[in-house]
């Protein structure tokens, strides 16, 4: 796409430098823990050793002896005010501090409130706890079976682990494809639990104003405006009312999903912020973080896959199990339980599908979140990536040309998917065509043969996702009630300069660039004289938040619309300053000018002078307008990523040669922000994919506690990223963008699983479960008699 703009003025399609930079580059970012206020206390939280004990007894008298230490507080304390349990954003409930008893190691206790950080650390360790163990359940399928400990006893009638079960589809098309179908393959998929490891943890400072009632809590929050609504609904019966609540979210380093949650160390600070009247801080440390945040992932699938013996799919069949911890406290939007997991259905025109999925408790940390992936998506991807690449193998069909055949074809779009989603646009062997063109796909498949012939192990593996995001249609699409529409309001100040704030939240991903990008196209207004704001809920308009790629898809889209209404205006005053007809003005971007006669003009900035100097008699003075932008669909992007694979027969090891990502937005605002966003969430596909795992010993340990066993890439494990685009523009968005922050993400993990699986096919490998770790390759090396 040429921008219509100049690089000046810094409308779509120009890679102008991130406008955030220079503060996050010299160390002058706002972080939570950069806010210190007069008089603040600190919080500390004693956790759980066990992953299910009940409480015998908290005796706090050695800690509140501690020096500094001002307060200890326990499930009790919280109780006589009904704030000991909180609702998960799945309708759900979670302890904010336990009163009978924990339900997995690392879960929170009891706080220590103390004059220093120090302090309240030297008065969690001396807070003495008396548990008495219960019996352990860590295996979601033994959750489930008859006679396993009942885990929510808190649950009055609740008599299994069962949380929901959930199935969409059309079971008995399916099945009836299934019985007719030529070739059938099926495989059992694990997910395993991973975490997103954010570089800055979670964190909030709460502010209790004891003479105007007024609560302001700086934290770590992916959706400060949901917050609010939620901390009025929970606490409305202790006084706070939500005009007196102010979120502010100030800069995040990295959400990723892991900070759309309410944790309990939130809730807690605001309890002893409202007790104390004085300002309360909390700050996680990187194993608190990474041991009781919550967690993504953990799906046991099984997949089936049927079609004719030429290649052509005809259905899918998926039953899963999803481990989520002892509460389901997932971001889903509440009409799904499992996510968008039922877009499984991938890239490809299959017939009839079907799938299930069974939600257990476990005694676990909430999981059924994020890392990157629009709720599910990931799962969702995995499966039908690998699935296709087995049947291609069975088949003795190249995987290229097995998608290529069965693709969703361009002419197809708008297209309705045999799970009811209805895919915007989309040219899957554009995407896959040009992958293939980079790498040297041909080329690459003779060397693989070669070097078969020498014993030599070298895959390729091909991953043509779809994504699904930008939630959403309000009327499929709530968290709690709220609909998910999201905000834009531009005020445009005499000189032509503007602010616009928005119901998004930039954790890292350049939004006061971008957003200011998006005014630049439709007003003419240089970025750099555009002021980006969000996450104050005390300026910023209601919106749902940054998460599941949605702030381009939605309040994008609202800053188009918005700046559109401006334009409007604009156009009035424009007339009236040269004394013509509105309809006799045409407009590029920057200015008005008379049609025929175009050195008669207003720019848009006098014309911003003229709104509060000059304007016509009978119009309101001032240029502002708000959009609330209800999408009437989701967007759907989509890439074929391309990667190369050696593996070391002497030690099992996956090197990952090259890979090659193409991915398909739509229209770009800032092609050197998505190439960004790609670089990055292709990172957090290579991590999961090889490396990052959290699991839990038969006590409920947790295994990969810390960075020394959990295994989060460095710039020296990490590969060349080699990235590539195609353009086919949303056709309901107004700018015709789709949403890209994790694409990469969700795309990545199948295309190295893929290319392992396909190095090994020839030894009579078919599947293995991410991480696929040097362990799992060798092991599968000495199984199928290859050692060296
Ligand atoms: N963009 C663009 N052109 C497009 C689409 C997007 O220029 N056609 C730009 C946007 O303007 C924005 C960025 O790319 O600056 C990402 O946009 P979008 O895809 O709309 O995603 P969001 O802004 O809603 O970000 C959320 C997404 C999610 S859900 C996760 S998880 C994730 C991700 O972004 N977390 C991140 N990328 C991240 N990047 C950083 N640095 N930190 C995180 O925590
Ligand atoms: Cu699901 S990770 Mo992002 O949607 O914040």
């Amino acid at each position: 796409m040429t921008p219509r703009t100049s690089f000046e003025v810094g409308g779509m399609g120009h890679s102008i430098k991130r406008k955030e930079d220079p503060r996050f580059i010299r160390g002058k970012g706002t972080y939570v823990d950069d806010v210190v206020l007069p008089g603040m206390l600190y919080l500390d939280i004693v956790r759980s050793p066990y992953a299910h004990a009940k409480i015998v007894k908290i005796d706090s008298t050695k800690a509140l002896a501690t020096p500094g230490v001002v307060a200890v507080i326990t499930g009790q304390d919280l109780a006589k005010y009904n704030l000991h349990w909180m609702p998960t954003l799945m309708s759900d409930t979670q302890m904010v501090l336990p009163v009978e008893k924990v339900m997995y190691q690392a879960q929170e206790v009891a706080a220590v409130l103390a004059t220093s950080r120090y302090a309240a650390a030297d008065g969690m360790a001396a807070v003495e706890v008396a548990y008495e163990p219960l019996p352990v359940v860590v295996d979601p399928r033994k959750a489930l079976e008859p006679g396993a400990p009942v885990l929510r006893t808190d649950k009055k009638d609740k008599k299994d682990n069962h949380i929901w079960h959930w199935e969409w589809g059309d079971r008995a098309a399916t099945d009836r494809t299934f019985a007719e179908a030529e070739v059938t393959v099926k495989q059992d998929i694990y997910i395993p639990r991973i975490h997103v490891a954010s570089i800055e943890t979670c964190a909030c400072i709460a502010s209790f104003d004891k003479v105007d009632s007024k609560l302001t809590v700086w934290m770590t929050t992916q959706a400060p405006h949901a917050i609010r609504t939620v901390f009025a609904l929970v606490a409305g019966h202790v006084g706070l009312a939500e005009h007196k609540i102010r979120i502010i979210s100030p800069d995040i380093g990295g959400g990723f999903g892991g900070k759309v949650p309410v944790y309990p160390g939130y809730v807690i600070a605001v309890a002893a912020s409202v007790l104390t009247g004085k300002p309360v801080k909390w700050v996680e440390d990187r194993m608190e973080n990474l041991q009781a945040d919550s967690f993504a992932r953990d799906y046991h699938i099984t997949a089936e896959l049927a079609g004719k013996k030429d290649g052509t799919l005809t259905a899918l069949r998926i039953k899963t199990l999803a481990d989520h911890g002892y509460t389901d406290a997932a971001a889903n939007p509440s009409k799904f339980p499992a996510g968008l997991f039922h877009i499984c259905t991938g890239s490809y025109d299959l017939k009839a599908a079907h799938v299930e999925v069974d939600g257990a408790y476990t005694n676990k940390p909430p999981g059924g979140i994020a890392y990157r992936c629009s709720f599910r998506v990931t799962e969702a991807v995995h499966t039908i990536e690998r699935m296709a690449d087995i049947m291609a193998h069975q088949l003795g069909m190249d995987p290229a040309d097995f998608r290529k055949k069965n693709f969703i074809k361009p002419e197809q779009f708008p297209y309705k998917s045999a799970l009811g989603w209805e895919y915007d646009s989309g040219n899957y062997a554009g995407a896959l065509d040009l992958a293939m063109e980079k790498i040297g796909y041909a080329a690459l498949r003779r060397e693989q043969a070669d070097k078969r012939r020498r014993g030599e192990l070298m895959g390729i593996g091909i991953s043509s996702f779809t994504e699904i995001v930008g939630a959403g249609p309000s009327k499929h699409f709530d968290i709690l009630g709220l609909k998910m529409f999201d905000s834009c309001e531009i005020r445009i100040h005499p000189t032509g300069k503007a602010i616009a704030r928005f119901g998004t939240k930039s954790q890292g991903q350049g939004h006061e660039t971008t957003y200011a990008q998006i005014l630049a196209e439709e007003l003419g207004i240089p970025a750099s004289d555009i002021q980006v704001e969000e996450g104050d809920t005390d300026t910023a308009p209601y919106g749902l938040g940054t998460y599941a790629s949605r702030s381009t898809p939605v309040a994008g889209a609202a800053a188009a619309v918005a700046s559109r209404k401006i334009q409007d205006k604009a156009r009035k005053i424009a007339a009236h300053l040269l004394e013509v007809a509105p309809d006799d003005l045409v407009w590029e971007p920057g200015k008005f000018s008379v049609k025929g006669a175009p050195d008669r003009f207003k720019t848009i900035q006098d014309i911003a002078f003229a709104a509060y100097t000059n304007h016509p008699q009978g119009m309101e003075a001032g240029l502002e307008a708000v959009s609330y932008y209800d999408p009437p669909n989701l967007t759907y992007p989509f890439g074929s990523y391309i990667c190369v694979v050696d593996i070391d027969k002497g030690t099992g090891e996956v090197k990952v040669r090259r890979f090659v990502a193409v991915d398909d937005c739509g229209n770009i605002i800032n092609p050197m922000i998505v190439d960004g966003q790609i670089h990055g969430g292709l990172t957090m596909g290579f991590a999961p994919a090889l490396l990052e795992e959290i699991s839990y010993d038969e006590s409920g340990n947790i295994q990969g506690g810390s960075f020394i066993d959990y295994l989060v890439p460095t710039a020296v494990e990490t590969p060349k990223w080699e990235t590539g685009k195609t353009c086919t523009p949303s056709p309901h968005h107004p700018l015709g963008a789709k949403g890209v922050g994790e694409s990469a993400t969700v795309g990545a993990p199948a295309a190295i699983a893929n290319a392992v699986v396909d190095a090994l096919w020839h030894l009579g490998v078919r599947h293995v479960d991410i991480p696929i770790t040097p362990a799992k390759v060798w092991k599968l090396l000495r199984d199928h008699g290859v050692s060296e």
